[in-house]
């Protein structure tokens, strides 16, 4: 129903990418009366906002799709990794074939929300002040809903083009003939790399940590050829489960030295020339654990690295002597030719560690070196990744406490979904879950049958809260620690572990425990009928 200019609801979703048009579809599905809010345009979520140049995701199709049989059966991909323009024409389809527009509201940011403990029910409120009641709050934003741009002096000083990737202008600009600087060596400034180094006259690359990054290998489609055969999706769906990152796929089992070397650069070639994530999460099961296997794994990149390099003073920059952090603990990159843009006259690069930008002129940036001359700067200086995009709500839950106050000493959740204080509100590819290090969308239809499994189980005991309990969101927590502090990740500064952004309490916020644990733990919950949450 719809008292004026506000909504009753069972359930409102926010956020259209995966995790939010997952649960939109299945949840109207089972008959609830629910909604379907973005800050965007459209569909798409990261696909609707990365736009730039080469954007494109670092997983492969089929796994980087709904795993639903009606949606694939009539669905051909051109690419192995698609690009974020065909990432959002399948959102295009899946809006069509699942009929999401009808309970759809775009150019709607959410800004605040309460919950009312008298009514179990929570009221939220958009920026241009439409109100939503809502018994469940569910944010489907993703970890990168805001923005992360560094506080230098003189950026509004700037008269050329300061730009955010995920930003990108919806018409395309024309570089030829400018010098154009990136900002920031994460997934996006390598991608952005690629691309603009071929049409800049002059391309800069401003780095302060290199990314250990590994061949891609792309694989163009033609026509219906798109291998594996489609009667092979839903066992492989299946198996996602199975993967310590959500994909088909697992670390080699056993440890990096119980090989001889040769076997073991035997094992690390053949991991190379498959490309994708498999030298990453696929090498031996010691690497992320050991810093000796770990160095193996980086001397082995080191080299591949440094053949492809012409300019030999780059190679301490590009792929340093001493490993400059443990490998795969920031996140590895998959690219397409970055090693080779340096070969290329109009490419410079810069160490920021070595001289740091001082400042944003009218003209350009300037190092602790020189001046640099720039039309456009694209910022790629990532996000306040994880709690970012929740925080940036103004969240207040059970006994008028707020998120920011109840996070402002460290991250607490429960199941990395739910929070203590915060009845009825669940969140998705948040912090301490696996997030990152799990595929999107497996994640999104794993934690959003969660969901489901709360509200139809809810619905059907005529129960009307659901909270997490302290003790089990300390335990949680607890376990979160245990398996980041098992690993190299808390040793190496990252978003993983909170330290991209000034102020941020560093603590690991990805759940390392991989999704077939993660899986196991949403189960354990659903078969015991969430009796570990309070209930009334
Ligand atoms: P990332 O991965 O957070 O990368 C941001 C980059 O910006 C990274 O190389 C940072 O260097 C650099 N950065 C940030 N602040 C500064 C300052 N102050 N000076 C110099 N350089 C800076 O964001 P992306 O957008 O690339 O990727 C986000 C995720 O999207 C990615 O992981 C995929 O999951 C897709 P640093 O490494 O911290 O030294």
């Amino acid at each position: 129903g719809s008292i004026e200019n506000e909504v009753v609801l069972d359930a409102l979703i926010v956020g259209a990418g995966f995790g939010g048009v997952y649960q939109l579809k299945n949840l109207r599905d089972r008959g609830y009366n629910v909604k379907l809010v973005d800050f965007a345009s459209d569909f798409g979520g990261v696909w609707y906002w990365n736009r730039y140049p080469g954007a494109r995701v670092d997983s492969t199709v089929p796994h980087y799709e709904f795993s639903d049989p009606s949606l694939w059966k009539d669905w051909t991909w051109k690419q192995r990794f698609p690009g974020s323009e065909e990432l959002r024409e399948y959102f295009a389809y899946v809006a069509d074939k699942w009929d999401l527009r009808k309970d759809t509201e775009f150019n709607t940011f959410i800004s605040k929300a309460v919950f009312h403990e008298q009514i179990n029910m929570w009221h939220i409120t958009s920026k241009t002040g439409k109100v939503y009641h809502a018994r469940y709050f569910l944010l489907n934003i993703g970890f990168s809903a805001k923005r992360h741009t560094p506080d230098w002096k003189g950026i509004e000083k700037f008269k050329g083009t300061w730009v955010h990737p995920s930003f990108w202008p919806k018409e395309e600009p024309d570089l030829r003939g400018k010098k154009v600087a990136v900002i920031g060596t994460g997934a996006t400034g390598l991608q952005l790399s690629q691309e603009l180094s071929k049409v800049a006259e002059e391309f800069v690359l401003f780095q302060r940590t290199p990314n250990l990054a590994l061949p891609m290998k792309q694989v163009n489609y033609t026509g219906k050829d798109q291998p594996p055969p489609r009667e092979t999706y839903p066992a492989l769906f299946a198996g996602r489960r199975d993967s310590f990152a959500g994909f088909n796929f697992n670390f080699t089992p056993r440890s990096t030295f119980s090989d001889t070397p040769e076997e073991r650069q035997k094992v690390y070639q053949a991991l190379w020339d498959h490309g994708d994530f498999h030298y990453y999460l696929a090498n031996y099961e010691d690497m992320l654990f050991d810093k000796a296997a770990n160095k193996e794994a980086y001397d082995f990149w080191k080299a591949k690295v440094r053949s492809r390099i012409n300019d030999a003073s780059l190679h301490e920059l590009l792929a340093p002597t001493i490993q400059p952090h443990s490998f795969g603990c920031k996140r590895v990159s998959l690219e397409n030719g970055f090693y080779e843009i340096f070969n290329q006259p109009n490419v410079k690069l810069v160490d920021v560690k070595s001289t740091p930008i001082v400042e944003v002129t009218e003209s350009g940036i300037r190092t602790s070196e020189k001046e640099w001359e720039l039309d456009y700067i694209v910022c790629a200086t990532g996000f306040d990744a994880l709690t970012g995009g929740l925080l940036q709500i103004d969240i207040t839950g059970k006994d008028g406490q707020s998120l920011s106050d109840k996070w402002k000493n460290g991250t607490k959740t429960y199941l990395g979904m739910a929070v203590s204080g915060f009845p009825n509100m669940f969140y998705t590819y948040g912090p301490q879950a696996p997030t990152a290090l799990c595929n999107g969308p497996t994640c999104a239809e794993y934690q959003g049958d969660f969901v489901i499994g709360v509200m139809d189980y809810m619905r059907e005991k005529g129960l009307r809260c659901i909270g997490a309990r302290g003790e089990e969101e300390d335990a949680w927590v607890e376990l979160v620690r245990k398996f980041a502090y098992a690993s190299l990740l808390p040793g190496t500064d990252s978003w993983y572990m909170g330290t991209n952004i000034p102020g941020k309490v560093r603590e690991p916020l990805i759940y390392l425990g991989g999704v077939p644990n993660y899986y196991k733990a949403l189960e354990k919950s659903r078969e015991g009928g969430f009796a570990e949450f309070d209930l009334s």
